[in-house]
This record gives structure tokens, sequence and C-alpha cells, in this order.
């Protein structure tokens, strides 16, 4: 959702898009600089970078949001929303925010670097959050190296969900691959299911902000089920109603939004602090927790009494970590807790 903050003020009401569409959510992820934002750009026309510091920096800090309409090889039309990723290991609880509820991964690795550390972090993260399908785009192939950095992928995604997924060289420098990855995108899609209409509506929140004259508006990509215009949720896990005033979905209001669709709704009786101490921070019903630890430093084995840094979707903090069963415990454990 491309949001400048203007979104959510009163807009041209559309009805919620034909079912006959089938809406499904990515997000980028790979390392920073790799060209995750110029991709997106190139592939919708939309720069996800929209904050003053962003662009100073030239730096994504928050999410970003844009959206891609394909018509899937029988025609079928596929609506894309786009969450863009920070790429820089200070901003990676945005990044787990980002990728929550999505359909699918655009992984990201540049032909100049190769694999870097927060591409691995990032596969990571995707791998514990159950992400099962991706495609790679190999960016800046203008300079070269394509080949070997494609090998080194394939090695690297080597017993992962992704082992299999399609590598598609682009440069939005020269232009070449976009409208290749487009298409790969579709068929991908095109086999794929939207999630079914369980009529359990859930948004994990992914951000929420304050709009003068408009009051508290939440962002995310909705799961389970429909949320109408004027309907009552419950705010979790402070565990409170509130009333749904209006609906946005890519800057557009709507009356209605389906499960896998970017979501902004407006919750004028909710006040921001009423959210949780520091959002993005709660979930309409409950969700799990999105989590994961990253170690502090070495040794790459996880020990009582090692200092982590926890990192979650709300915050990141320092811990001494805690083996529950043994002193220790290797890579591929699952044995461990604060
Ligand atoms: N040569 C070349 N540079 C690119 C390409 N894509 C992005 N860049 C440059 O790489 C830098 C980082 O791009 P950005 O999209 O911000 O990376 P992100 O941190 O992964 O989002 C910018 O200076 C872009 O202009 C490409 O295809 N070719
Ligand atoms: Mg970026």
């Amino acid at each position: 959702m491309r949001f400048a903050r203007p979104a959510l003020r009163p807009g041209k009401l559309r009805m919620a898009r034909p079912v006959t569409e089938k809406h499904f959510i990515i997000a980028t992820a790979g390392h920073v600089d790799h060209g995750k934002s110029a991709l997106v750009k190139a592939l919708t026309g939309i720069d996800p970078d929209r904050l003053p510091e962003e662009k100073a920096r030239q730096i994504t800090i928050e999410l970003g949001f844009a959206e891609l309409n394909l018509s899937a090889p029988d025609r079928e039309k596929i609506h894309l929303g786009i969450v863009d990723v920070p790429g820089h290991e200070k901003f990676v609880r945005n990044m787990i925010a980002g990728v929550g509820s999505i359909d699918l991964a655009l992984f990201v690795v540049a032909a100049d670097d190769g694999w870097m550390p927060q591409t691995e972090e990032h596969l990571q993260i995707l791998t514990y959050l159950g992400v099962k399908r991706a495609v790679i785009a190999l960016t800046k192939s203008d300079l070269g190296k394509i080949g070997n950095v494609a090998g080194q992928i394939r090695k690297q995604l080597r017993d992962t969900a992704f082992a299999h997924s399609p590598i598609i060289p682009v440069s939005v420098r020269i232009g070449e691959g976009i409208e290749n990855l487009k298409s790969v995108l579709s068929s991908q899609f095109s086999t794929m299911q939207p999630q079914a209409d369980a009529g359990k509506p859930r948004l994990f929140i992914d951000r929420a902000f304050t709009l003068r004259g408009i009051g508290t508006v939440v962002t995310g990509t909705l799961t389970g089920g429909q949320l109408r215009r004027g309907q009552n949720i419950v705010v979790q896990p402070q565990n409170f109603e509130a009333r749904v005033r209006s609906i946005q979905s890519h800057g557009s209001e709507l009356e209605a939004v389906q499960p896998g669709m970017r979501t902004a709704i407006n919750l004028p009786d909710v006040a921001i602090g009423d959210l949780g101490n520091r959002v993005p921070a709660s979930s309409f019903y409950s969700k799990n927790p999105l989590g994961f630890v990253r170690k502090n430093q070495p040794p790459d084995h996880l020990r009582t009494g090692l200092r982590c840094i926890c990192i979650t979707a709300h915050r990141d903090f320092l811990r001494k970590f805690n083996c529950l069963k043994t002193a220790r415990s290797n890579p591929g454990s699952k044995q461990l807790r604060d």
C-alpha cells in the first residue's frame, strides 16, 4: 500500500474487486542494496520508498507497498499486493512484520555481490515462517557474473523449500528480464489457489498511525475471511471491540476486502496507545508472535548463558539464552526457549 499519509482520507468509493480476480501477497527479501525497491518500482511503477528519510539515506526503513495486475496464461486476472521490506540488518524487525502472511517471496540476490549475510538471514526467516514458494530475482544482471551467482544461489538453496524456485536475471538499469519476471510470477500464481474465505478474518497489524481528522489507521495483510465497512472487530491481545469506519486497499476506498489483500482500516474510536506500547504490536483475533533469535557472537551453536538478540515483529531485545533439555543446542535443534 502506497501510504503517503493522505491515504484513508475520504476517497472514491469502489465496490470490492470482482471475486473472479485472484488476490495474492508477495514480499521482497534479500540483502540491503541488492535492488529490491528498484525492482518493485520497475515492476509496478510505484516507488515503495516513500519516507523523506528513506529518500535522503537511499535505504528502505519501513515497509513499502505496491500492487501489480497480471493475467494468468488462461487469462484469469491476478492481483498482487507487494510488500517491500528493508534489507539492512538494523531493520530486520520490520522485515519480519512484512513477511508474516505472504504467498510467495520475491527473493533478491544481486549479480555483483552474490550471497550476503542478510540474504542468508532473510532465507532463515522465511523458512521459520513457513513460506513455501519463492521466485529468485538475480538483480543487476547488467553487472555480469550471472552464471557464477546463479550457481551459488542454487547451492545455498539446496535442501530448502526454494531449492527448485526459478532464478530470473533482471536489470532495472537496462530493462532486462522484467517482463520475463512478470510472466514467471503469472505462471506461479496461475497454479495457486487464493486463500479461502473461512469467515474468520484476521489482520496482523504491520503498521499503525494516526491521521489528523481521521484517527487511528492500522494496516496489514488480511487472512481468513472478508472484512466489511461498518463491521465490529475485536482487537487482540487487548480484547476490546472496535468499529471499522472505512477500509482501503492500495489507496482505493472499498466496501469490503477479501483475504489475501493488503488492507488499511480506520478505527476512529481506538486511540493508538490502546493498541500496545509500541505499534505495530497487535492483531485482530490472536495470532502467534513472529520472532526469531540472532546469535550475537560465536560459537555457531547456542548454549545456556549465551547472549542473543531476540527479534520479533514488535521489538528486539538482548537476552541470555536457556536451553531446556541440554546445555547446548546445535543448528536444526528445536529445543530452545527463552
Ligand atoms: N547497475 C544496476 N544498479 C541497480 C539495479 N537495480 C538497482 N540498482 C541500484 O542499486 C542500489 C540499491 O537499490 P535499491 O533498490 O535501493 O536496493 P534495496 O536496498 O535492495 O531495496 C541503487 O543505487 C540502485 O540504483 C540494476 O539492475 N543495475
Ligand atoms: Mg529497499
